[in-house]
């Protein structure tokens, strides 16, 4: 019984150090504050605005910086299956313009570049039109890319960023979505290519 305990209390302070976790309902405010907080580095995500699917601000920030789930799917009732599912994302405020016109389907309008962190990579996307939301309905499955640990440069131009590749398999940063209203940098981070085969 107490060696049962013993190894309980090892495994929990293990899973703790690891990721910071928290045991929690993975829809309850205290998981998805941690998910979506540690989608960028912690000197940003702790002190981030985090805000729900349905734009209720779980914690208010002080930094410029928000964190929310940019899986554009409905949450699932019992939360996100983990923080890669849901597909976080830290926004500052240039960004947080271009998320929305994506969300909405206008075309973004920047004051100058902005960056997004993607720490928990997203569930993957067509490198080539935005919004398919499944490999199968990719018109190419060889452009079909379930990215790792990024970061994004959101352009004011989306012209500025055309002559980088588009090839997301050099490890050099690459053009997502290019030649459409909606083009961004790709800036592949480390175990980028965890969730790709
Ligand atoms: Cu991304």
């Amino acid at each position: 019984m107490r060696k049962k305990l013993v190894l309980i209390i090892s495994a929990l302070l293990a899973h703790y150090a690891v990721s910071g976790e928290p045991n929690v309902a993975h829809s309850s405010s205290e998981w998805q504050i941690w998910a979506y907080s540690t989608a960028a580095p912690s000197f940003i995500g702790t002190r981030a605005t985090i805000v729900s699917p349905s734009n209720a601000v779980l914690r208010e920030g002080d930094n410029g910086w928000t964190c929310m789930a940019g899986n554009s799917r409905p949450m699932p009732s019992s939360g996100w299956e983990d923080a890669h599912g849901g597909m976080p994302v830290c926004a500052d405020v240039q960004s947080l313009k271009w998320m929305q016109a994506y969300m909405s389907g206008s075309t973004p309008e920047l004051e100058h570049d902005g960056f997004m962190w993607m720490l928990h990579g997203d569930v993957g996307e067509d490198n080539t039109t935005p919004m398919v939301m499944n490999k199968k309905d990719a018109k190419d499955p060889s452009q079909w890319i379930e990215s790792g640990p990024h970061l994004m440069l959101m352009p004011k131009d989306p012209g500025a960023i055309a002559n980088h590749t588009t090839d997301f398999t050099s490890g050099a940063p690459y053009v997502m979505f290019p030649g459409s209203k909606y083009a961004h940098l790709m800036i592949p981070l480390r175990d980028y290519y965890k969730y790709h085969e």
